[in-house]
This record gives structure tokens, C-alpha cells and sequence, in this order.
């Protein structure tokens, strides 16, 4: 899991994307660390895309750390869902927020989770307007599927499976 999340930071790094200040925590991610939390920055489908664009990835090794703020928006982007690594909404979190606003019936459609996060969430919370998703197991809405309304202490069958998520307000 640590090799896992450090590679998250040096893709954001790389892309420059990365705040400076107190979100630059990644460098101590480790497996005996404790909890690190990331949060992924995408865009909302766009006429004739199949997919939400990631705008920016972050980790550090708390949330309130993390500087979700995304250069040319006028308000912080809004958390739409977070997939945590054990069950009860524990372990490491992954947030995602909508570069776009909070969730309208269209929604966020994000057919392939990043490599780090992927197979890794075994409960996940809803958030905002976002009150349903569909969880998939495999990329591209493939594999087994369950609904989502709000929050899902334990994924079941899904532990550790997810790996594609769409995300609306109904
Ligand atoms: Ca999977």
C-alpha cells in the first residue's frame, strides 16, 4: 500500500499540481505511518466524452491537509464520494470532488479509478447532492454492480473489487 501511495504523489508532483504547504506529506506515506487520504480532482462528462477527466491528485497524511482548491475555479471543488480501505468508512480514504460543482441527475462518471486506488475500497460515503452511485467491479462498468444510496458501510462482494463508479444526484 505505501509504494502504492507514494506514486500517487509523484504523479502529482510531476504534473504540478501538488501544493507546496502542508499537503507535500507524502514522502512519510508508509504502510506502518498510519492513514494517508488523497483527493482526486474530476471534471464532469463533456458532450461526446465517455469519461470525467482527473484534474489534480493530491495524498497527505490527514484530510484537513489537503488543498483541494484547483488553480481557475472560483470555489473549492465539491467532494462528491469517498472510498475508505477497510470498512466502517476506516483506514485510508480516497476523496473525490467535482472540479465542476456538486452532483446534478448527470452527474460524474469515472469508468477507471486510478491505478492506486483501484481494488482497494471496502466501504464508501456519498456526499452533497451525490445520494447514488453505482459501484462497479470492473473497469468500464464491468463485472458485478451494486446501487449505492449514500453510504455503504461494507461492500461485500465488492471489497477490494471496485473499479468504477458513477455518481449522481436522483
Ligand atoms: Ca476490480
Amino acid at each position: 500500500m505505501g509504494s502504492r501511495i507514494a506514486a500517487v504523489g509523484v504523479a502529482a508532483l510531476a504534473a504540478g499540481t501538488l501544493s507546496t504547504g502542508s499537503a507535500s506529506a507524502w514522502s512519510t506515506a508508509d504502510a506502518a505511518s498510519g492513514p494517508e487520504h488523497c483527493a482526486i480532482v474530476i471534471k464532469k462528462v463533456e458532450p461526446g466524452q465517455a469519461e470525467s477527466k482527473v484534474v489534480s491528485e493530491q495524498c497527505a497524511d490527514s484530510a484537513s491537509a489537503l488543498n483541494v482548491r484547483a488553480s481557475g475555479t472560483a470555489a473549492p471543488p465539491a467532494p462528491l464520494f469517498t472510498l475508505y480501505d477497510d470498512s466502517n468508512f476506516a483506514g485510508r480514504s480516497y476523496t473525490i470532488y467535482g472540479y465542476d460543482g456538486d452532483c446534478d441527475p448527470a452527474g460524474y462518471r469515472y469508468p477507471t479509478l486510478g491505478w492506486s486506488y483501484n481494488d482497494f475500497a471496502r466501504s464508501i460515503r456519498l456526499h452533497g447532492a451525490c445520494n447514488t452511485a453505482n459501484v462497479h467491479e470492473h473497469a468500464n462498468w464491468g463485472g458485478a454492480v451494486t446501487r449505492v444510496n449514500d453510504y455503504r458501510s461494507d461492500l461485500g462482494y465488492l471489497n477490494d473489487r471496485v473499479s468504477s463508479i458513477a455518481v449522481w444526484h436522483s
